[in-house]
């Protein structure tokens, strides 16, 4: 709703030979160790125009982790950027190691150039994570990569729901053995601080990109003003109130439903921020595969910064049959929307004709334009073709197998979500995290800091349960894709108008249609409803197991940067002892 981008990138899915390098950990028998060495250096090949950015041993994205359910990780970083850094492994719930989820001003101080920190955590889980940097806005400029946990084999597939034939769910468990991410983010030309820079001197929340990428590839499409006309919706025009897109397909900056009647000066933004397009042609992401093999899986991971993406394969059904790193009861669709932080497990099969098939991926709202031989299930606006394509419908998804939540709940929170006095600023609960707040001193290791006893935390106790509704009470605004560190939650209910009530049981009582305790999502990163035109809510619950200090957020980075956040301060009764190496580390900074 709010961001719109034509560009993306094409690329093929040929059925020819499998072809894929991986990097492998070197490993004994159960602890894996990696070694990242993080550079800041020119790309050249950058879409739109070449820009600094970081590098993870030399690559981008950043390599993948591959490991085994039950394998301990030694992650060994040295800093060797201009900046102070984190890393934070999304979705891995450090359980019993909360000095190692990578949070500045939470679980430990920022690693300052130069200097070197080691993570280290168990893979209790398995499926699909990935890795990122969680200090400042550094995500966005290229430090993410994939991370694929095998199950272990106590764990029970759900293939057999797609399929009778056992010679089928076997090539579909060979599929899911090879499987390979595939990172879908987005790009901007300024680089995080540039544009942090831009919005403080604007005071605009930036809420377009300039390219749209495959494993790290894209180019950059610069459309006419008549076709970006021609492609604007009805609920676009609505919002834009007689304005038109911008060149790079955004919401101008002077739209006041996209960004509230604050103050701004609009001439401090530069170009590219919400306009400016140059095109740019960069290489194709190129997914090879074998069809002798029957299926492929494919991981698909969105560390996006901005963008909620569509994603679609041409003239391939797609099977998602684990979302997050949790099997479910598997369904198939042509389609699917991933918010910032979301990863959805994929089974293709392999049964067209050998050639080249269109991977797309547009921004929700406004695709790319490329008409290729095949045909395609989503269009340049990211919706359907056809009425027989089927978009993955999220409450369609049943967990397998299916967990139910606790009915005994210690504490319901309601966090309020909106600006916070200007538009890039943004408040979680009742106010702001402000970016500062990275230098101060780790929760974890200071649990009765004053932060801690601010409104800024949220204080559990250790083996309780916990309901949040976010409630987003004023329109105009985007999915907020909220992000919880260590265990996941449940979603459990969600909906559009006014959240008038005191706990879950009491609103179950009036809108019971609303709710799902029987067969709720169990998530790691879940949005709220886009707010068009009124308010919107998103209940969670979740099972307080891991004591430690936790960041709960808005998954894109420029409202995450602007303040969307909390600090859960998890099991204060059974606050944990911090290992000697970490406390010895955090003190001497
Ligand atoms: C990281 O850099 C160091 C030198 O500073 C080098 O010894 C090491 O091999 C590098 N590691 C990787 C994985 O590139
Ligand atoms: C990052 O490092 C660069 C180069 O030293 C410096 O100019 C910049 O101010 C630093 N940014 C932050 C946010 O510390
Ligand atoms: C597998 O067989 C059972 C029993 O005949 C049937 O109920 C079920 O629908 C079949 N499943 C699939 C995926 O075909
Ligand atoms: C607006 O931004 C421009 C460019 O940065 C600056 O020169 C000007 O002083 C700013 N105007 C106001 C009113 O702050
Ligand atoms: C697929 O695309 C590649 C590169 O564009 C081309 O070389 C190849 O001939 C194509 N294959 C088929 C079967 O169309
Ligand atoms: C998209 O799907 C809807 C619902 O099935 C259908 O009404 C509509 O006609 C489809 N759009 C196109 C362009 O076929
Ligand atoms: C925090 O304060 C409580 C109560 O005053 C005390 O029991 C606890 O030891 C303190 N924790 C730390 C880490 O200082
Ligand atoms: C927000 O303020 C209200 C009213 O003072 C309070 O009840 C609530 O606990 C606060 N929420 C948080 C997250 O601090
Ligand atoms: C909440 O508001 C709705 C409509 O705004 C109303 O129908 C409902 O009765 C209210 N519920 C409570 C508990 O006040
Ligand atoms: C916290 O509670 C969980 C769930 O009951 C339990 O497994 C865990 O051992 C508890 N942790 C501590 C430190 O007591
Ligand atoms: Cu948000």
């Amino acid at each position: 709703m709010n961001s719109f981008c034509q560009l993306g990138a094409l690329v093929f899915f040929c059925l020819a030979q499998w072809a894929k390098g991986k990097v492998l950990p070197v490993s004994s028998v159960s602890t894996v160790r990696f070694e990242v060495n993080l550079t800041w250096a020119d790309w050249h090949e950058a879409p739109g125009a070449p820009r600094k950015m970081i590098f993870t041993n030399g690559q981008f994205p950043a390599p993948e982790l591959r490991l085994q359910q039950g394998n301990n990780v030694e992650f060994y970083v040295h800093n060797k950027l201009p900046n102070a850094t984190t890393i934070h492994f999304h979705g891995i719930d450090q359980m019993g190691t909360p000095w190692s989820d990578g949070v500045p001003g939470l679980s430990q101080k920022p690693i300052p150039a130069g200097g070197k920190f080691l993570y280290k955590w168990t893979a209790l889980q398995y499926g699909s994570y990935f890795y990122h940097a969680h200090t400042r806005g550094q995500i966005d400029d290229g430090l993410y990569g994939p991370i694929y946990i095998s199950p272990d084999k106590s764990i029970e597939k759900p293939f057999r729901l797609i399929t009778n034939n056992t010679m089928e769910q076997k090539l579909m468990e060979r599929a899911e053995k090879r499987t390979s991410p595939v990172m879908l983010s987005d790009w901007r030309q300024l680089t995080s601080e540039q544009l942090w820079n831009a919005e403080e001197a604007s005071r605009r929340d930036a809420f377009c990109s300039n390219a749209l990428m495959i494993n790290g590839k894209g180019s950059v499409k610069c459309l006419s003003q008549s076709a970006l006309d021609e492609y604007t919706t009805a609920a676009q025009k609505i919002v834009l109130g007689g304005q038109k897109l911008t060149d790079i397909g955004c919401l101008p900056p002077s739209n006041v439903l996209a960004e509230g009647t604050y103050s701004h000066n609009l001439s401090a933004l530069p170009p590219t921020v919400f306009s400016g397009c140059k095109s740019h042609q960069g290489p194709s992401e190129v997914l090879k595969v074998d069809p002798i093999k029957g299926y492929v899986s494919y991981d698909l991971i969105s560390s996006a910064g901005i963008a909620t993406m569509m994603f679609s394969i041409d003239e391939h059904k797609m099977v998602v049959y684990a979302v997050e790193g949790q099997y479910v009861e598997p369904v198939e669709v042509d389609a699917i929307t991933l918010t910032n932080g979301n990863r959805y497990s994929v089974m293709v099969k392999l049964n067209k004709p050998w050639g080249n098939y269109s991977i797309r991926l547009s921004n929700y709202g406004v695709n790319q334009m490329k008409k290729g031989p095949s045909k395609p299930s989503i269009s340049i606006t990211g919706s359907n073709t056809t009425a027989e394509t089927v978009i993955l419908d999220e409450s369609n998804i049943v967990p397998f197998p299916a967990t139910v939540p606790s009915q005994d709940i210690a504490q319901t929170h309601v966090l309020n979500i909106g600006h916070y006095h200007t538009s890039y600023r943004w408040i979680l609960g009742n106010s702001s995290y402000a970016l500062a707040l990275e230098h101060a001193q780790p929760l974890l290791y200071h649990p009765n800091s004053s932060v801690a006893h601010s409104d800024l935390t949220l204080h559990t106790k250790n083996d309780t349960w916990v309901d949040l509704i976010f409630y987003v009470s004023s329109p105009l605004q985007p999915p907020h894709p909220i992000h919880k560190h260590s265990n996941k939650y449940y979603v459990i209910g969600q909906g559009q108008g006014i959240w008038n009530y005191t706990t879950v049981a009491e609103a179950m009582e009036h809108i019971p249609e609303n709710f799902n305790l029987e067969t709720p999502q169990y998530r790691d990163t879940f949005a709220t409803p886009a707010a068009a035109t009124g308010p919107t809510w998103l209940a969670i619950r979740y099972h307080v197991i891991n004591p430690g200090a936790f960041l709960l957020h808005c998954h894109i980075q420029v409202h995450l940067s602007g303040g969307m956040a909390l600090a859960l301060l998890d099991g204060v009764d059974k606050w944990p002892t911090i290992p000697e190496e970490y406390r010895l580390a955090e003190m001497r900074g």
